[in-house]
């Protein structure tokens, strides 16, 4: 049987020549232009960097591959008895852009399964750490000491062709995503239930359902996690995480590198720490509430108070989306289906029709609707997972899977080091009088 490995190596052989004939016969096109705001508002906007892993509309949200988050959903194989597909599966369609057959995920949970061993180093280098450091630290660290491992860093150090780079980047890649569910749970289980220790994988379970073992948790926290990680799996490549993991390796710094650099800037409340601020801001209502649900009013006054305080509505607002995240409804629409009473959800839906309002009326968000950090507390906390300050390392080991893809894809077609141009604020005041004198000339 072909294995993933020989599609991918297909597929880069295939897409090669596009990016030779982009740029042999294209190279000068304009792409797009850059104003002032855009020099010193974080480039919003500026079309700036290729990916084909996923492409984020600002209406109608995330595309893997072409596909929308409902769609991924459901044409992905999927375990018996389970709502959601194998997370495995969701790797393949990311590297080759075509859905797996049933086999094909066999085959890849196979290879997953040959690689989760952790090295005993890893566990030392979790326990290390004080009990109340936070978790995304811990994560960052872990991934850090398997650095060692490296097989594109050795073979590099012997002389690696060009052409090879993506090869052993691969190898890298998979390794570490076999990885990453064992090393979060262990950090879970060690910062929050010590007593229960470290659970071993199950050899017979998916990816989802052997997190959800290791986390000690029943059905259907395994339809949570492959859920979570799939949703959270890519965003294109301009958002923090993932520029972070393609700048740092486009200098050819190794996978391990680029991955903890992903997951310290995932580790900003602005970006994937929303979530845990979601949680936190929920339970300080709630427990200004006494027990009883906020009414509108309630709620209201509690919205305009945050904004008024000058801090933002966390779960609301995006960079790119301009309509409610897809991510957020496939979240609302498990919600609804498995825990429509839930207190906490009961909060989250009462916030989406006031928010919207209030936002459009302060006049300063461009994106008044929740994006996926509103909703995905809820649902862990609902199945125990109450450690609100674990909920990004969830986030991390999801995306882990699009920002890697994309790093083998830079490496198959050799995408060089990132290098955009700095300039200082007295050269951009001379463009703006330079344009001032000349429209008075003309
Ligand atoms: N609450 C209050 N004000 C908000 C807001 C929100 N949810 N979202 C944006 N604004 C404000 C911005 O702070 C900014 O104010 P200033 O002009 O005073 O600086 C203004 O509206 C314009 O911002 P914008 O162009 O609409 O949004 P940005 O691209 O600058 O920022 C984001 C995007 C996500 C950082 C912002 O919407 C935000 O802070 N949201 C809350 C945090 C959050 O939920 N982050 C998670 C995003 C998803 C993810 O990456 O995980």
């Amino acid at each position: 049987m072909i294995t993933l490995k020989d599609k991918l190596f297909n597929k880069i052989q295939e897409h090669r020549p596009r990016i030779t004939k982009l740029l042999k016969d294209h190279g000068d096109k304009v792409v797009d232009h850059v104003t002032v705001s855009q020099v010193v508002g974080g480039m919003r906007g500026v079309k700036s960097l290729i990916t084909d892993v996923s492409y984020l509309d600002p209406n109608e949200g995330i595309r893997y591959r072409g596909y929308t988050l409902n769609e991924v959903l459901e044409k992905l194989p999927k375990p018996k008895d389970s709502e959601m597909p194998y997370v495995e599966g969701l790797y393949h369609l990311l590297l080759t852009g075509e859905i797996p057959t049933t086999k094909e995920v066999d085959e890849l949970m196979t290879n997953f399964r040959n690689r989760r061993t952790v090295p005993s180093y890893v566990w030392d280098v979790i326990d290390s750490f004080p009990s109340d450091s936070h978790p995304m630290a811990i994560l960052s660290a872990a991934v850090m000491s398997l650095e060692r491992e490296s097989h594109f860093n050795l073979k590099y150090k012997k002389g690696l062709n060009k052409s090879d780079y993506w090869d052993s980047t691969y190898e890298d890649a998979t390794n570490l995503l076999a990885k990453l569910p064992l090393i979060g749970a262990y950090i879970y289980n060690k910062l929050y239930h010590p007593k229960m220790g470290h659970r071993h994988p199950d050899p017979n379970l998916d990816l989802g359902a052997n997190f959800a073992y290791m986390m000690g948790k029943d059905k259907p926290y395994d339809d949570v996690s492959r859920m979570y990680f799939i949703i959270h799996a890519d965003h294109e490549s301009g958002n923090v995480s993932a520029h972070t993991g393609h700048l740092v390796a486009s200098s050819l710094s190794d996978i391990y590198y680029s991955t903890s650099a992903m997951i310290n800037g995932l580790a900003g409340p602005l970006h994937g720490l929303a979530n845990q601020e979601v949680l936190r801001w929920l339970q300080q209502l709630r427990n200004q509430m006494g027990g009883k649900l906020p009414d509108e009013q309630e709620l209201k006054d509690y919205v305009w108070k945050t904004l008024n305080n000058g801090q933002v509505i966390p779960g609301y607002g995006h960079a790119v989306l301009r309509k409610t995240d897809p991510r957020y409804a496939v979240q609302r629409e498990f919600c609804l289906k498995h825990l429509p009473e839930d207190e906490l959800f009961k909060y989250v839906d009462a916030l989406y029709k006031v928010v919207p309002d209030i936002l459009r009326e302060q006049g300063k968000a461009k994106n008044p609707w929740p994006n996926v950090d509103a909703q995905s507390g809820v649902v862990q906390w609902h199945y125990g997972v109450t450690q609100f300050d674990f909920y990004t390392v969830l986030f991390s080991i999801g995306r882990a899977f699009g920002v890697l893809s994309n790093i083998i894809w830079d490496r198959a077609l050799g995408y060089p080091l990132e290098r955009p141009k700095s300039i200082t604020t007295e050269m951009l005041e001379k463009m703006v009088e330079f344009d001032k004198v000349k429209s008075t000339l003309d």
